[in-house]
């Protein structure tokens, strides 16, 4: 596992090198002369042909190039028990945003003749020893935003991040973009399987278990100045950030730089794209004393990033997963930036 590095990262996308990385099972090693795609039915009369493909296969059809970022479901689970870890890179880090290139999964679909009517769901399947599956709702394929990428910021997928094929399912968290990806069965209902029964679901205040929340929901976050840096005198700095919503494009973000008293629309640096990072910059002029800044993004339905006190009142202070709440940091009078959470 690794962390992408935000506080050192400018604009949106992420170097392929610097991707953060999740593996259940090690990063496996394929050759993709040998890799296939396997497409089949749960039940035979869900598609009509089952269809096995070659990576030449696939990169013979029609391509498409998008922006999006990945999200860990487990991306800031830390702070849901106030750990308060040091740097964006361990509060943040389990978010990149690459273009991805590949084949929609509709098209491939198509090809099999899946009858939707009754097809109204996808299981993932990655060639990997971590039996990593999940269920991806029919929606998603057939309005063509979920595709098979083998590309990744105009080069090949790297092995740490699902050579030779993934599943891009864009805004949806991490775990379901299958990496090494070798089979998609078209099923008539969710099939329960371990990463969404057991893993990746919500606990909530009154102990009872949230499942299928996998639509990373709006956040953003201050980048610069951010936990472990230091500011080394009064005067003029530009406030940076990242902001995303798995639900479409960010529309507003604003900053604070007196614990949320008083708030600031930050300028948004275009292109605003859907599903994707955007990043925000403001001007502050820094009076040397103690401060707290956070960012806080609305994305286009309307959605407004919550506060911890928000946040808390749902879901408690024992979650591990889906933790959008505003992150506060505090530049102490030394220029010294720590992580500091709100009550
Ligand atoms: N085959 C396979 N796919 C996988 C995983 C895995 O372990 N095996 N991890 C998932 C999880 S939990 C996440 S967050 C993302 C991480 O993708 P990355 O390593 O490219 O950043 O891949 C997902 N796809
Ligand atoms: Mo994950």
């Amino acid at each position: 596992m690794s962390f992408a590095p935000l506080q050192s990262l400018f604009g949106i996308v992420t170097p392929s090198g610097l991707h953060f990385e999740r593996h259940h099972q090690g990063w496996w090693d394929i050759d993709p002369s040998k890799h296939r795609l396997m497409i089949n039915g749960s039940d035979d009369s869900l598609l009509k042909t089952p269809k096995v493909f070659t990576m030449d296969e696939l990169m013979r059809l029609p391509s498409v190039s998008r922006f999006h970022f990945i999200e860990c479901g487990a991306n800031t689970g830390m702070e849901w028990g106030n750990v308060a870890v040091p740097t964006v890179q361990y509060t943040h880090g389990m978010i990149s945003c690459s273009e991805f290139t590949g084949v929609p999964l509709k098209i491939l679909l198509d090809m099999c003749g899946v009858d939707y009517k009754r097809a109204r769901f996808v299981l993932g399947e990655g060639a990997d020893g971590s039996s990593m599956t999940r269920t991806v709702p029919m929606e998603l394929i057939e309005s063509g935003e979920a595709f098979v990428a083998y590309g990744q910021n105009g080069e090949m997928l790297r092995p740490e991040n699902g050579y030779p094929l993934r599943l891009v399912v864009p805004g949806v968290q991490g775990v379901s973009w299958v990496k090494y990806l070798r089979r998609i069965e078209v099923g008539d209902k969710p099939y329960g399987a371990k990463d969404e029964a057991v893993h990746y679901i919500d606990l909530m205040k009154d102990g009872t278990h949230r499942q299928y929340t996998s639509t990373q929901e709006c956040k953003s976050v201050v980048t610069t100045p951010s936990g472990g840096q230091v500011l080394l005198d009064k005067g003029f700095y530009n406030i940076s950030g990242l902001a995303w919503s798995g639900k479409g494009k960010i529309k507003r973000v604003d900053v604070s730089v007196d614990s949320g008293r008083n708030w600031r629309s930050a300028r948004l640096e275009g292109p605003v794209m859907s599903k994707s990072l955007t990043r925000f910059n403001i001007d502050w002029s820094w009076d040397g004393k103690p401060a707290i800044i956070q960012s806080r993004a609305m994305d286009e339905t309307g959605y407004v990033q919550p506060s911890y006190q928000q946040s808390r009142a749902v879901r408690g202070t024992r979650s591990i997963y889906h933790n959008n709440s505003i992150q506060s940091w505090l530049v102490q009078e030394s220029g010294e930036v720590k992580n500091v959470q709100l009550s």
